[in-house]
């Protein structure tokens, strides 16, 4: 790979390059706080450019590729990031404070499933006829053109991929940008992707900070879809931004995800389910279970087991593959996160586990490490039970009725995914109807499969992506009606 391991480039017309200005930023070792390389600032003149690469490449040969051969190309790709899984693993925890363990087992494997899924959907993908007495339709799906895709820092190969992979099947082209605090595996992606033989100007990759590349991307006239993972407020800016040229737009924003525990429950399953929701990749996952509601009967049992399992979990050295929770992934997201923690207690809540800095050896020191969080007693309405904290935290409620939980899990703005543990089949179809969310698990959390749609209601998002409904975000559909 034409790639130094180090300093993150972007990759413009087929080749890497610096920005324009030659300007760049620092990029940080959340786990010690280390310099581990450069990044380039990008500016606007880098988005003309590569909204301009893409936009020809889209008008060149790439135009004209069959669903098979694209579908080929993405098989691929996926083979190659397979082929350097561990080394994709490692950047991916350096960058992210994730342990590489857990990166190694989710994040690059699903990016790996991602264009493996998306070969075989445009592979296989139908297309619709409708008869008339007089005539036939029939609908084709061409490509959108150019589409501004926009990562966060969480997942960041992961969730780059689900939207790389379909936008590459339907014929697209791309300019991508991840988040500036995890920007390395995207850079070793647009090498594996040019290795893979994708025509030149078909992926475009501009680092930098939001406001200087990915707003100019967004507003940009020949960008002609948005696709964006993030934070909501940032969302509200991208939905502005998009909106006067019209361009198709999905948001996958924030979540405040509850976990309903009923007294009916296999408890044991419910808290290590629960525990997972709250802790996984250090809380942060938009689809993370941060607060639990549980029936008061059970209430005190819960929480002993979600202690115990909490005080368990090994925080430290994401490059050690027996940790369980590595770092946060900035300094300055730490401090949002540990000022959660001391709403938590200014609100009046007690903290049953965590809530401290772990002590850890030598360099790490100097990481953005905080042990996983327990919060008891307080109301779910306040603040600490009601905005997003993104962090290993997690606060626990209990309820009388199912009625009552019920109108606590959708008391608040956002409406992303749920999970709820029941053994009694009718309520567990009751309550799934009943709760405001794009996704919902019955007796386990963030079991995904590629063909459902994933997307969230309220402040969570607009429009669902995966299966189907990626192949027709990523595409426009014509339809063609033919007198007999
Ligand atoms: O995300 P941002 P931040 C939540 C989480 C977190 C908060 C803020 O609560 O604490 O959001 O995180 C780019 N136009 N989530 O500030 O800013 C930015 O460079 C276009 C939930 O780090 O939303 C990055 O590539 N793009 C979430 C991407 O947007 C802009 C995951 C996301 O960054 C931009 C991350 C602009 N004006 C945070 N400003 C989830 N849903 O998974 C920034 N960006």
């Amino acid at each position: 790979m034409s790639w130094d391991g180090i300093n993150a480039r972007n990759f413009v017309g087929g080749r890497f390059v610096d920005a324009s200005g030659g300007e760049t930023l620092t990029n940080v070792n959340p786990a010690s706080g280390e310099l581990i390389g450069s990044i380039p600032r990008s500016r606007s003149a880098d988005v003309d450019a590569a909204v301009a690469a893409a936009k020809a490449a889209g008008q060149g040969p790439w135009g004209r590729t069959s669903a098979v051969e694209r579908a080929a190309l993405l098989d691929r790709v996926a083979c190659l990031i397979e082929s350097r899984l561990e080394a994709f693993a490692i950047v991916e925890s350096e960058d992210q404070g994730k342990p590489v363990g857990l990166a190694s087992r989710v994040d690059i494997p699903r990016a790996v499933a991602n264009f493996r899924f998306f070969a075989g959907m445009v592979r296989h993908k139908e297309e619709g006829a409708h008869h008339m007495a007089s005539a036939l339709n029939y609908t084709v799906r061409k490509p959108v053109g150019v589409c501004a895709l926009i990562t966060p820092w969480n997942l960041p190969l992961y969730l780059l991929t689900w939207k790389v992979a379909p936008a590459l099947a339907m014929g697209n082209t791309i300019v991508a940008k991840p988040s500036e605090l995890t920007p390395r595996t995207a850079t070793l992606l647009a090498g594996v992707l040019s290795e893979a033989g994708l025509p030149e100007g078909v992926f475009n990759l501009l680092h930098g900070l939001g406001p200087e590349v990915g707003a100019p991307m967004t507003a940009h006239k020949d960008v002609k879809l948005v696709s964006f993972t993030g934070g909501t407020a940032t969302g509200e800016h991208v939905a502005r931004a998009a909106a006067p040229s019209f361009k198709k737009l999905s948001l996958e924003l924030g979540g405040k995800n509850a976990t309903l525990v009923f007294a009916d429950a296999d408890l044991d399953a419910a808290i290590e389910g629960a525990a997972r929701a709250a802790f996984a990749n250090q809380g942060e996952i938009c689809l993370c279970g941060s607060r639990i509601l549980v029936e008061r009967s059970v209430h005190d049992r819960l929480v002993a087991g979600l202690v115990a399992r909490a005080e368990a979990l090994r925080v430290g050295d994401p490059a050690d593959p027996t940790t369980d929770v590595g770092a946060l992934v900035s300094a300055d997201h730490h401090a949002k996160v540990s000022g959660y923690v001391a709403l938590a207690r200014a609100e009046g809540g007690t903290i049953a586990a965590g809530g401290q800095v772990p002590e850890l050896p030598g360099a790490l020191q100097g990481g953005n490490f905080l042990r996983p969080t327990v919060v008891t007693g307080l109301p779910a309405t306040c603040r600490t039970a009601t905005e997003e904290i993104f962090g290993p935290v997690v606060t626990v409620h209990p309820f009388d009725t199912e009625a009552e939980a019920i109108e606590l899990a959708n008391g608040v703005r956002y409406g992303l995914a749920s999970s709820l543990w029941t053994s009694d089949l009718k309520r567990a179809h009751r309550v799934s109807q009943a709760l405001d969310v794009g996704m919902v698990w019955v007796n386990t959390w963030l079991l995904r499969d590629l063909r459902v749609p994933f997307g969230g209601v309220k402040d969570s998002g607009v429009g669902r992506e995966g299966g189907k409904w990626s192949v027709e975000f990523y595409s426009e559909a014509k339809n063609v009606c033919i007198a007999l």
